[in-house]
């Protein structure tokens, strides 16, 4: 098994490390692939993604990603090296599940939903260009792309709790979102198990945030399951702590939801949680290691619901006393 192993920027230089300590102590053979990507990696190098670390990810077929700080203003030559990898790999699917964890400030409320985002169109085509006076960004929607995204997520709803919400905007864009909301429909007449509903998005905004039970699996489009997942997060004690799954049909990335977070990179206190959760996913749903990936998100939430909680979840531990506990409960189960 090979792991292709990416920091990035800021706080991934600290998760990353953290997340491959624990995944080497569950698979000891494991063989790590170094590689880099990123903003530095630009400045360094003139490319946010080189092709020796394309190369790495291809060979390996999995990768760990830590974070990226793009910036919000164009640079020439630079492209968002996450964008790249979802483009490059196909990773057409991008699963972002939370589960209830109480905090300082939230509280815990049982809630198990997995937001699947499609990951390869809509805005993130970054089709952006003047016409004239007006600054134009183009969100294409076709339906192989939704039906693809349906079925995986109805995969997952009829692994899980058997209810799906389509969430989209399709009143005010019938034609694209319009054809998102068809193209899933249509792939659950395989899935007669499966209850299905729709929602709009701004609907599904407010129920995340006030109601999030409710909800089992969601499907969206790209940028509505960007947003909609970190609104979810809150709920699962925040950005550091929410994973994801990037999926394609050869290649998959796990990396924590949270950027680099340059505020509090280099003092050891990055919670690294959400990159040993998106380690547990790759473990599930690429090398198909159900047993060890329900061991290690079962270490890792034992840890951050008792002492091992660092500044964001309201306490004073460290990235590396979370990864001791991590380490001494995995050892205990
Ligand atoms: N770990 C994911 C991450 O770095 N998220 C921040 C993000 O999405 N950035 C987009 C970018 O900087 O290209």
């Amino acid at each position: 098994m090979k792991l292709c192993v990416i920091s990035g920027d800021g706080v991934g230089q600290e998760v990353v490390p953290a997340a491959v300590a624990v995944l080497q102590r569950l698979l000891p053979d494991l063989q790590l692939a170094p590689a880099e990507a990123g903003w530095d990696c630009f400045q360094r190098r003139g490319n946010a993604l080189p092709d020796d670390t394309k190369a790495a990810i291809r060979e390996c077929g999995a990768a760990i990603f830590g974070a990226v700080s793009s910036p919000s203003r164009k640079v020439d030559g630079y492209r968002s090296p996450i964008v790249q990898m979802r483009r490059e790999f196909d990773l057409y699917a991008n699963l972002r599940p939370t589960l209830g964890l109480g905090t300082a400030n939230v509280p815990n409320v049982p809630i198990d939903l997995l937001i699947v985002r499609e990951n390869t169109q809509g805005l993130y085509i970054q089709r952006e260009y003047m016409r004239d006076d007006e600054a134009v960004a183009e969100r294409v929607i076709t339906a192989a792309a939704s039906e693809r995204i349906g079925s995986i997520a109805f995969e997952m709803a009829a692994q899980r709790g058997k209810r799906l919400t389509i969430v989209h905007k399709a009143n005010i864009l019938p034609l694209t979102d319009g054809l998102f909301r068809d193209s899933v429909r249509r792939v659950g007449a395989d899935f007669p198990d499966v209850q299905i509903s729709e929602m709009l998005v701004d609907t599904a905004a407010m129920n995340l945030a006030g109601n999030p039970a409710q909800f089992d699996v969601i499907v969206t489009t790209n940028l509505f399951g960007d947003i909609l997942s970190d609104v979810a997060a809150v709920w699962g004690g925040g950005m550091g702590v929410a994973p994801a799954l990037n999926i394609g049909a050869e290649v998959a990335i796990a990396e924590p939801v949270h950027g680099s977070a340059p505020d509090i990179a280099g003092k050891g206190i990055a919670n690294p949680a959400g990159a040993l959760l998106a380690a547990a996913l790759l473990m599930r749903h690429h090398w198909k290691l159900e047993v060890l990936a329900t061991k290690l998100e079962r270490a890792v939430y034992a840890a951050i619901s008792g002492d091992a909680r660092t500044p964001d979840l309201g306490g004073t531990a460290t990235t590396q006393n979370v990864i001791d506990a991590v380490l001494r409960n995995l050892d205990a189960a």
